[in-house]
């Protein structure tokens, strides 16, 4: 690799510092729930900066936004860069955001270099990567690349019956473009920056992670049905309590984690109790399940305990009724071996310490490595936190990455 070119990375670090603002909270978080006002507002800021570099910006039907900045071989497949706009409700300033506007700062460097490249670049905002407030998780990268019709993920809505539809519509991004078509075929490469979310990187005090894959997932829906009674004259060997069955599942799930350790995940993230009254036995417990595994094989045989352990506790109580219903699969991913090592050839050149992590967390580029070679580029985040408002990251860290995607791309590109 010819002499690495490096972005201007008080440019990317102000950027995300400006763009941060948009739903910042008083923790110094941000909440930019998908399809909310704020994640429109923080769609728009992107738009405009991306018209202000020249770029040529369109949006498909499911609200990905592609901004593209063409090469001199309209023949050659584009090569892409992307990640996400949304965030988780106590979300912080760099998950998703940071691969956006690494993309974006790698575009503006071309411009500030005047290197034109041969083939066509795009930096993507893909909608609603967070699955928090809709499900599926991973929705407009899951879409373009065909994991589910867009029907089903307009069709979807939130816990106030908002549809992904409207909500597209209100916030100006519902596209014309049918996802899934590229101008000049599918891309020739894709490379997602990310922090990493966990705590690998800070712990072998390195600055790149070279990511070979991410966990495959299974999350559910399941409603636990028991009977409402009051709480004083209910005696305890003749409830049917809901919330109790559910707190067992909890503690089943979390099990089925530790047991396919080290990768193995089991997370109850959400739950509504209802009728959520202090002195009458919950009757209804409505709650997710995320259960992740670095095997495919893995993955079944936890749904499989599940079930079975379910049964048991329906068999145990014929009052109670489990309904579990799976509402995102995707199998473990391996990224493409040409894009790992591009990432690797980069780092090397940059002189910067890196390894090998496996992605405990689904991102965008997940669903792309089915339809493209993808690769993706990790930076440490302070006490490997995310998903949460203390989420940190360094300033050089993050410009590390961004040069990394820069030659990355680079390479492809030329
Ligand atoms: O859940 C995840 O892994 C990602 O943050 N959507
Ligand atoms: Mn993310
Ligand atoms: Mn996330
Ligand atoms: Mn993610």
């Amino acid at each position: 690799m010819s002499k690495p070119l490096l972005i201007n990375g008080e440019r990317l670090w102000n950027t995300l510092m400006e763009h941060g603002r948009i739903g910042g909270t008083a923790k110094g978080g941000v909440c930019r729930l998908a399809l909310s006002e704020l994640d429109g507002q923080g769609r728009d800021l992107f738009v405009h900066w991306c018209k202000e570099a020249g770029l040529e910006v369109r949006i498909d039907a499911i609200g990905n936004i592609f901004a593209r900045r063409e090469g001199t071989d309209p023949s050659r497949p584009v090569i892409a860069m992307g990640s996400h706009i949304d965030t988780q409700p106590t979300g912080g300033k760099f998950d998703g955001i940071y691969g956006v506007m690494a993309g974006l700062e790698v575009l503006r460097t071309l411009n500030d270099k005047g290197i034109q490249t041969k083939a066509p670049i795009e930096v993507i905002a893909w909608t609603n990567e967070e699955g928090s407030r809709f499900v599926p998780v991973m929705m407009g990268s899951g879409v373009f690349t065909g994991a589910f019709t867009l029907e089903h993920a307009l069709a979807a809505t939130d816990v106030d019956g908002l549809a992904v539809q409207d909500e597209l519509r209100k916030i100006g991004y519902a596209g014309e473009v049918s996802p899934g078509q590229v101008p000049g075929g599918m891309f020739g490469a894709y490379f997602e920056a990310h922090i990493e979310q966990g705590p690998v990187l800070e712990a072998h005090e390195l600055t790149i992670g070279v990511v070979p894959g991410a966990l495959g997932q299974r999350w559910y829906d399941v409603v636990v049905t028991g009977q409402e009674s009051h709480a004083g004259t209910t005696p305890m060997d003749l409830r049917h309590d809901a919330l109790l069955a559910a707190s067992r599942i909890v503690e089943k799930v979390n099990a089925l984690g530790r047991h396919f350790a080290p990768y193995g995940r089991g997370t109850v993230g959400y739950m509504q109790v209802l009728p959520n009254s202090r002195n009458t036995i919950p009757g209804t417990v409505k709650f997710s399940v995320d259960i992740r595994a670095l095997d495919d094989g893995d993955l079944l045989a936890m749904e499989a305990d599940l079930k079975d352990f379910i049964a048991g506790l329906q068999k145990a109580d014929a009052r109670l009724q489990v309904d579990m219903k799976q509402v995102v699969y995707f199998p473990p991913c391996h990224f493409d071996e040409a894009c790992i090592e591009s990432v690797r050839a980069a780092a090397q050149a940059l002189g910067l310490g890196h390894m090998d992590v496996v992605s405990g967390a689904g991102h965008d580029a997940v669903y792309v490595a089915d339809v493209a070679p993808a690769g993706m580029i990790f930076v440490p985040c302070k006490d490997g936190i995310s998903h949460n408002e203390a989420e940190d990251a360094t300033p050089e860290h993050l410009a590390a990455g961004a040069h990394v995607l820069l030659n990355a791309v680079l390479k492809h590109a030329s």
